[in-house]
């Protein structure tokens, strides 16, 4: 393998099979290009079609034959030597993050650290108990569970979190003693590539982890596909996510999905306003606002209302965008020219319908950036809570104001969306706090932090349309990789 994150560098890289680094079957690359200058091609990877899918796949089913059979603590010891692998690589693929991602070089790093600590709360997991003790009607019954692995697990992973999100599908599969076959996302296939080095190179044996890079259509589809894919994870969008339940359910496999969001901050009189507005602010602009967790409505009680929103104005309007590897940038590009286009043209039509634009939204260029995919973060005021840009996720740096009278209005444009993943509330009052917690129907909940962000080892996931009703991380993970044996032992008679 080769290439790093200078800018000029490339390398080819290839598709992780059964122990090897194998081109695709039909030999056929495709390119993956930094966002910040879509000029710059940061490497060629394998363009895939279903004869991989099927060499992965084969491969993943003889390794689990050994690997589920084998003993937890020698999995745990190799996610403990992945994680101090990974630990050593930080600065170089914190740094190809941010390049191929285009989120900045400080949340590259960010994620990559996630991405070690993750890797050693499973290491740590697989060593916890595997089942339960029960009495038995017969006292002589000696009467317990155990979860098992669940065989060859798809794991179908997004661009936005390139290292995190493969770490918490990749090391619970693995530490509960199942094999796996991992497509990554094209947009950011550099990223899989490092993390499959590191439990490579932590002595992984052949055939437990595979990856394999190409399309949706023709790496995707065949691997969901599958009959010998027991277990399907996978975050994105809500389009495939429908998809998949579809076909999941239609053979009989185990679904996790992570879908979208359209999270709200909830902003009271009572707020500390300079606090709220810094993390509303973070939630709704980091990684350019591309995360499923992103804030997207600010819910404000009309007393603040104008107030808030104009220091928003002001303070969004002063976010610097520009190259990810640029330490003086804030904010990067979107993940292509279509993302940006895309968003660029949500704004213009919200605006053309009437609503209230008070900064952004524009594709930019100059210093630099006439060649990426850059926007500039956008505020909308006075926000109709039954809008487009109030009810769908746009997935990018865009943040609408819905000034609301007091806590059961702002509770109610909180939970009449079809999402749920997670829910903010700035307020000093722990009655107001504990009431929103109780009431929110979101699968996260945050007083007086931004709605992004998920520590390793608690659940993360979402109520209604932002999940399956599975949670990932922490020990949730455990119910998704595992089944449950129940054991009666009773001894023969004397
Ligand atoms: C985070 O908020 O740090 O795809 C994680 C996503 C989520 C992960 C968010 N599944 O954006």
């Amino acid at each position: 393998m080769s290439g790093t994150a200078n800018g000029r560098e490339i390398g080819t890289f290839k598709n992780f099979i059964a122990g090897a680094w194998v081109p695709a079957a039909s030999g056929r690359t495709f390119e993956n290009r930094n966002p910040s200058n879509r000029d710059e091609v940061i490497g060629h990877f394998a363009s895939s079609d279903s004869v991989d899918v099927a060499a992965a796949v084969g491969a993943a089913a003889e390794a689990y034959e050994t690997w589920g059979k084998g003993s937890a603590i020698a999995r745990a010891n190799i996610l403990h030597k992945a994680a101090n692998i990974l630990e050593g690589r930080i600065p170089e693929i914190g740094r190809e993050l941010a390049w191929e991602e285009g989120k900045t070089l400080k949340e590259g790093i960010g994620e990559t650290t996630r991405a070690v600590q993750i890797l050693r709360y499973y290491a740590g997991e697989a060593q916890q108990p595997t089942g339960e003790h029960y009495p038995s009607m017969n006292p002589a019954t000696l009467l317990y569970t155990v979860r098992e692995p669940l065989g060859v697990c798809g794991i179908v992973t997004p661009w936005n979190f390139p290292i995190a999100i493969p770490a918490w599908k990749i090391a619970p599969a693995l530490a509960f003693g199942n094999t796996v076959v991992f497509k990554p996302a094209s947009a950011t296939p550099l990223c899989a590539v490092r993390l499959v080095e590191a439990l490579a190179d932590a002595g992984l044996p052949a055939g437990v982890l595979n990856l394999v890079t190409g399309s949706a259509g023709a790496v995707g589809d065949p691997l969901v596909q599958d009959s010998r894919v027991v277990a399907i994870s996978f975050t994105g969008s809500n389009e495939v996510g429908g998809e998949l339940r579809k076909s999941a359910a239609a053979r009989g496999a185990k679904l996790q999905l992570e879908l979208g969001g359209k999270n709200p901050a909830i902003v009271l009189a009572d707020a500390d306003m300079n606090h709220a507005l810094m993390h509303v602010i973070n939630g709704a602009m980091m990684s350019t606002g591309q995360k499923c967790t992103a804030t997207s409505r600010a819910i404000v009680d009309r007393h603040v209302a104008d107030e808030f929103t104009e220091k928003l104005a002001a303070r969004v309007s002063a976010i610097r965008v520009g190259d990810p590897l640029d330490p003086d940038s804030m904010m990067g590009p979107l993940i292509d020219d279509r993302a940006a286009d895309r968003v660029a043209g949500e704004v213009e039509a919200a605006r053309k319908s009437g609503v209230q634009l008070l900064f952004g939204g524009e594709r930019l260029s100059g210093e630099d950036r006439e060649r990426g995919a850059f926007v500039s973060p956008a505020v909308f005021a006075n926000v109709d809570r039954n809008s487009r840009l109030a009810q769908e996720e746009l997935f990018g740096p865009v943040l609408g104001v819905i000034p609301v009278d007091g806590l059961d209005e702002a509770i109610d444009v909180a939970n009449k969306v079809r999402f749920g993943l997670s829910a903010s509330i700035f307020t000093r009052d722990l009655a107001t706090a504990l009431t929103f917690a109780q009431r929110i129907e979101t699968g996260i909940v945050h007083v007086n932090s931004e709605t992004a962000g998920a520590e390793p080892h608690v659940p993360f996931g979402g109520y209604k349309g932002s999940s399956s009703y599975s949670r990932e991380q922490g020990k949730a993970a455990r119910e998704f990789f595992t089944q449950t044996k129940t054991v009666y032992i009773d001894l023969p008679p004397a």
